[in-house]
């Protein structure tokens, strides 16, 4: 392995500036269980501001934010309607169905992240005696395993309609939802405004350490807080981790377009190569998925020359760009990769 690592792996391995360690530092603190936490209240505050909504709950993660969306709006035995490439549907051990007894059904994602308004249509149960009632539809902003996408609020709007129209909720996993908004310059409010309710990652481009917030109604979001308590998400000096949240939605916002610009800059570089498929003008945000062939091989040659990766699905490889990676790292990752699949070929 060569000098110093360029991890593409994901957003999730930033580290907390000297600015943000020292705002956790000075973080005023209480005991968040019986309410009394000012960090964690201005937090959540400033969460539902951003997102238009009436209510916010800091949470452990982005799976947690998920998980306790679903045990709000959803009873045990009921259904949640989410696209086949959806984060909640791969990655989250089935918390859904083992924690929350509810049962996930897919319609098809394309590779834009979208779905079609005939399948979420297809999909939502009507009435009869042996089907579960369809409780909810969860969308995903942006789409992780389709190379990032922003969905538009339009697009949003349009299957939270067909929801709605059939008594089902909206939640969006919006963990990486600033990115959305950025990339497609509109605000956080739009894109959730159709949804019931809102999550979105503290921890990944934002650069903050822990935490996931979850927005909606201030009704759901009190069911969401006692699901949290329930799953054991009480935290008590929780301030420690809002301070970082805060310090995030104020200073860690704007700087995401940097991210989104190397992105676009690493897909062109991986264009020119052979054996990788990619077209950089599919690239909104901070991630980029390219077909390989053998993404063992592949992913073997890159550590080897010091860049690490991770994999979405056979065939494919995943980068992802984020704080602490500059434009110089994408013009040395791109000279370690040319090699690394020379040395493949
Ligand atoms: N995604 C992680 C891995 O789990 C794949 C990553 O490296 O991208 N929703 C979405 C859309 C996510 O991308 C993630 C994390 C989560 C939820 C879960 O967040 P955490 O890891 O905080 O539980």
């Amino acid at each position: 392995m060569s000098e110093r690592v360029i991890d593409l792996r994901s957003d999730t391995v930033t580290l907390p500036s000297d600015a943000m360690r020292q705002a956790i530092f000075d973080a005023p603190l209480g005991d968040d269980v019986m309410g009394e936490d000012p960090s964690v209240k201005r937090l959540e505050a400033m969460a539902a501001e951003r997102t238009g909504k009436e209510a916010a709950v800091l949470v452990a993660s982005g799976t947690m934010s998920n998980l306790v969306a679903i045990m709000a709006q959803c009873a045990r035995g009921e259904e949640a309607i989410c696209g086949s490439e959806a984060h909640v549907f791969h990655y989250e051990v089935a918390g859904a169905a083992g924690v929350a007894g509810v049962q996930l059904r897919t319609g098809p994602n394309d590779a834009r992240g979208r779905m079609a308004t005939a399948d979420v249509e297809a999909a939502i149960r009507g009435e009869n005696v042996h089907w579960p009632r369809t409780a909810l539809l969860c969308l995903e902003n942006t789409h992780n395993r389709c190379s990032g996408a922003a969905i538009s609020a339009e697009e949003t709007d349009e299957l939270a309609a067909i929801a709605r129209g059939h008594g089902a909720a909206v939640h969006i996993d919006g963990a990486r939802i600033f990115n959305a908004a950025l990339a497609q310059g509109t605000t956080v409010a739009r894109l959730a405004e159709a949804a019931d309710t809102v999550g979105f990652c503290l921890s990944k481009g934002l650069g903050a350490p822990v935490g996931s917030v979850l927005c909606g109604p201030g009704g759901v979001i009190a069911r969401a807080r006692k699901a949290r308590k329930m799953i054991g998400g009480g935290m008590r000096q929780a301030g420690i981790i809002a301070a970082a949240g805060v310090h995030a939605l104020d200073h860690m916002v704007e700087r995401l377009a940097d991210d989104h610009a190397n992105a676009r800059a690493l897909a062109r570089g991986l264009a020119q190569l052979p054996m990788v498929e990619v077209d950089p003008e599919l690239i909104d945000t901070n991630i980029v998925i390219a077909a390989v062939g053998d993404e063992i091989a592949f992913l073997r040659a890159l550590y080897r020359a010091g860049v690490l990766a991770g994999t979405p699905r056979r065939g494919a490889v995943r980068f992802v760009t984020h704080y602490g990676i500059t434009t110089a790292d994408i013009d040395d990752a791109l000279e370690r990769i040319r090699g690394a699949v020379a040395a493949v070929a």
